[in-house]
């Protein structure tokens, strides 16, 4: 995206876009970080398959199967099964915010056998010209408590590792389905 000020073109980077959509308040006893991925496929693509709320195993790896009453809209909470080999086998997901304009997805961890407490995460995608080609920017941020007895850098890591398998799923997926 190209922005003027004072006729100097300004191009927006991730850090503009992180600036501006992911916002999460952040209290002493979370942490927080945002991961970028550059996918060789049209935004559309991408975006169809980040916003289907009901089916992360399209894209998710660690995910065996998904349950969701109801239809996409705020506060539908699905019930996520993970495949064996996790430190969890199930988690309860709220669709916080679903935006087809700004391409905004957002969702809120509510339970599961898991560790990772008031956990939020924001999906941002961005169209951008990759090798001459139409790409998208995939911009994901999350918040989440640190867990007793972990370090703040020990939960970035461990949620940064996993975010990094969805992301390059992702783009694995959609540049695939782009052939
Ligand atoms: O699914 C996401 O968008 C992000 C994360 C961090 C999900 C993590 C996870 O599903 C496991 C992969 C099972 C790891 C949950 C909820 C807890 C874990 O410990």
């Amino acid at each position: 995206m190209v922005v003027t000020v004072n006729g100097d073109a300004l191009t927006a980077g991730p850090e503009d876009f992180i600036r501006r959509h992911h916002k999460h308040h952040v209290a002493d006893n979370q942490c927080t970080s945002s991961l970028v991925k550059h996918i060789k496929a049209p935004l559309p693509l991408v975006w169809s398959l980040v916003r289907r709320f009901d089916q992360p195993q399209s894209y998710k790896p660690f995910v065996s199967r998904c349950i969701m009453q109801g239809d996409l809209k705020i506060g539908t909470v699905r019930e996520v099964n993970v495949k064996s080999g996790l430190p969890a086998t199930t988690s309860r997901e709220r669709l916080e915010l679903l935006d087809d304009e700004e391409h905004i997805f957002s969702m809120r961890i509510v339970g599961g056998d898991h560790r990772l407490k008031n956990y939020s995460s924001i999906i941002t995608v961005h169209p951008e010209i990759i090798d001459g080609r139409p790409g998208t920017m995939a911009i994901e941020s999350f918040v989440v408590d640190v867990p007793d007895g972990n370090t703040k850098d020990e939960t970035c890591y461990f949620v940064e590792a996993l975010i990094k398998c969805n992301l390059k799923s992702l783009a694995d997926v959609s540049e695939r389905l782009a052939l």
